[in-house]
């Protein structure tokens, strides 16, 4: 299996689907490595240590810790588990790509988190036009997060630098500017 395919598969059972592995997630989203190799290949998925070292390595997204005898998705869940985030103070803008399509629905509901347990904001609007280009002609729509941290609402940063909150409320967001 090449890493890519390696990568899919380990945000998909890590972050959506421990229970096909018959691997509960400790607190933090931690696996022990022994056992998800093993479940692993009891879906004809062989991979070594060494393969789970430099696909966490070289994930662009930096989206999985190799810490110890253990592994976890860095964030991107959609199954309970308690990252055990720590609230902190976020930058006055953030930044939120998205598909132009989606635009009129976020303007008029705000962002909402769907099947993760977070919304999903960038400190670089480069990176956001990149998320929203996933899925088509992207718009950067800027996040008054100073602003809605000021007002009580709780922002968290995963350990690969992505910024999480709850919801975005439309009267923080800011009129998008295209990404080409
Ligand atoms: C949109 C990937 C209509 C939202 C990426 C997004 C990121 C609304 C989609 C990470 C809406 C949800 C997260 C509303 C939000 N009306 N559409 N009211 N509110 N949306 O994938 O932020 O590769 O759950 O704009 O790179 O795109 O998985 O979130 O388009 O870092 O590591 O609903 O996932 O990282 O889509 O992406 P997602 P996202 P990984």
């Amino acid at each position: 299996m090449d890493d890519r395919r390696l990568s899919r598969a380990l945000s998909y059972y890590l972050r959506h689907a421990p229970q096909e592995l018959d691997l509960p997630l400790q607190p933090g989203g931690w696996v022990e490595v022994s056992e998800l190799l093993e479940a692993l290949g009891r879906q004809e998925i062989h991979a070594s240590l060494e393969d789970l070292q430099r696909v966490t390595r070289n994930s662009d997204k930096q989206r999985f810790a190799l810490e110890g005898t253990r592994m976890r998705a860095n964030q991107g869940h959609s199954v309970p588990v308690d990252l055990g985030l720590q609230s902190q103070m976020p930058p006055a803008i953030l930044y939120h790509g998205t598909p132009r399509t989606s635009l009129e629905s976020i303007l008029k509901q705000g962002l909402l988190k769907g099947q993760r347990h977070h919304v999903h904001l960038s400190s670089e609007p480069g990176t956001a036009a990149q998320v929203g280009q996933r899925r088509g002609q992207a718009v950067i729509l800027t996040v008054r997060a100073g602003l809605m941290h000021s007002e009580g609402y709780l922002f968290y940063r995963s350990d690969n630098g992505v910024w999480l909150t709850d919801s975005v409320p439309p009267q923080f967001l800011q009129a998008p500017v295209t990404s080409d």
